[in-house]
């Protein structure tokens, strides 16, 4: 049986205390070829919902015109249609990454088909605007920000230099607004994200970051296999991550969930399945983006990576139940640590109250079933195509 549980500061889950105390959470992402981006945007907008985060801005760090439309639509599906959104310019018409022609593009139908106001990238401010902003703006050390994609936009923001906005430079700024940077990528070894594609901006970014930094690793992330009910159970029509993932993976098919492993820490912290894998040291980040661990390393705030301390399995069942939420719909306490803010008769004074979770109106006017593509690609199979193709051609 399925029971509303009323919102609390201090939610007990399993004899635990959930710290219900919101995350304001800016999301940096790549979001294009895989459902991966989409999940975790997803993820991050139904526990806004659930009463743990605020999203207050989301970054584009790849170039797709389309891309900001996009992720105004997840976010107007989940009642959210105000979150800003900024991508760096010039834009492309790109609808996937260029290296990547067997993966379909989806982000432009997914425009289209689900209702969104952004239209086209043209239309948002820029990244540097956005973070300094949202920042300034701020309280002291208030701010998450999660990398769950490459680090083009925080590379131009980091060293932005004062202006109208705030008198502090990028840097500056984040040191006094940002808690904690979660990055979507291996501590050690050749992480997606940053050996791909411009190691030098993860370089310079990560090398000289100046408050706490956790590392979520795709070893881990491979590990967590999810996906199979979510183009059966959900309605592609009516569900833009149903959509995305039967236009991409396909329906009873998985696929791992990097990008919302990494949001999930973002938002919930070690919770029950994380724990810290190192102890003292730092994360050092060479000009082509691959990682290793200095166990000497004294950076001027933590850095670790997380390892899992529950199983793969029933993390990846967690976060595909999360998932499987739609608003207006009714989830069990033991999902929604915190409960729904709006929901409850008692708590108009909570922090959050009067966010009704909205019915889902956003049925797109034209069905769209068809596959973007059958082809399913794994981020270490399509980083290591490349790696080979660099390789044979000795660069
Ligand atoms: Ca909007
Ligand atoms: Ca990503």
């Amino acid at each position: 049986m399925r029971l509303l549980i009323p919102t609390l500061a201090l939610a007990t889950i399993g004899g635990a205390l959930a710290n219900c105390a919101r995350k304001q959470l800016i999301i940096d992402t790549d979001f294009y070829n895989l459902p991966d981006d989409s999940n975790a945007l997803a993820i991050a907008n139904i526990l806004e919902l659930w009463g743990e985060v605020n999203i207050l801005g989301v970054i584009s760090d790849i170039r797709s015109r389309f891309a900001p439309p996009a992720i105004d639509a997840v976010n107007t599906y989940y009642g959210h249609p105000n979150i800003p959104v900024a991508i760096l310019k010039p834009l492309d018409n790109s609808t996937r990454d260029p290296n990547f022609p067997q993966l379909g593009g989806w982000v432009d139908i997914l425009a289209e088909k689900f209702p969104e106001d952004v239209n086209d990238g043209s239309n948002t401010t820029d990244p540097v605007t956005l973070y300094r902003t949202l920042l300034a703006g701020a309280g002291d050390q208030s701010i998450t920000i999660a990398v769950i994609g490459f680090f083009d936009a925080m590379y131009k923001f980091v060293d932005s230099p004062p202006d109208a906005i705030s008198p502090l430079t990028g840097f500056e700024l984040i040191k006094k607004k940002v808690v904690e940077l979660v990055v979507q990528a291996d501590g050690s070894g050749n992480p997606f994200n940053l050996a791909y594609h411009n190691g030098t901006f993860a370089a310079h970014v990560l090398n000289n970051w100046p408050t706490k930094l956790t590392f979520v690793p795709g070893y881990v992330g491979r590990t967590i296999v999810m996906g199979a009910k979510l183009a059966v159970e959900l309605d592609p029509k009516t569900n833009p991550i149903s959509f995305v993932w039967n236009a991409t993976i396909g329906p009873n098919k998985t696929n791992p969930a990097w990008d919302p492993a990494a949001i999930y820490y973002a938002i919930r912290g070690l919770d029950d399945v994380y724990h810290y894998n190192k102890t003292g040291g730092s994360v050092i980040v060479y000009p082509n983006g691959t990682t290793r661990w200095n166990a000497t390393g004294t950076p001027p705030a933590t850095q670790n990576w997380v390892d899992l301390s529950i199983s793969n399995v029933t993390f990846a069942e967690r976060l595909e139940d999360i998932l499987l939420w739609e608003p207006g719909h009714t989830v069990s306490g033991s999902l929604a640590r915190c409960g729904i803010p709006g929901w409850s008769s008692n708590n108009s004074s909570a922090p959050g109250s009067g966010i009704t979770p909205p019915t889902p109106t956003n049925t797109p006017t034209e069905p769209f079933m068809g596959s973007a593509s059958n082809v399913v690609l794994q981020k270490s199979v399509m980083f290591g195509a490349i790696v080979m193709i660099v390789a044979a051609l000795g660069i």
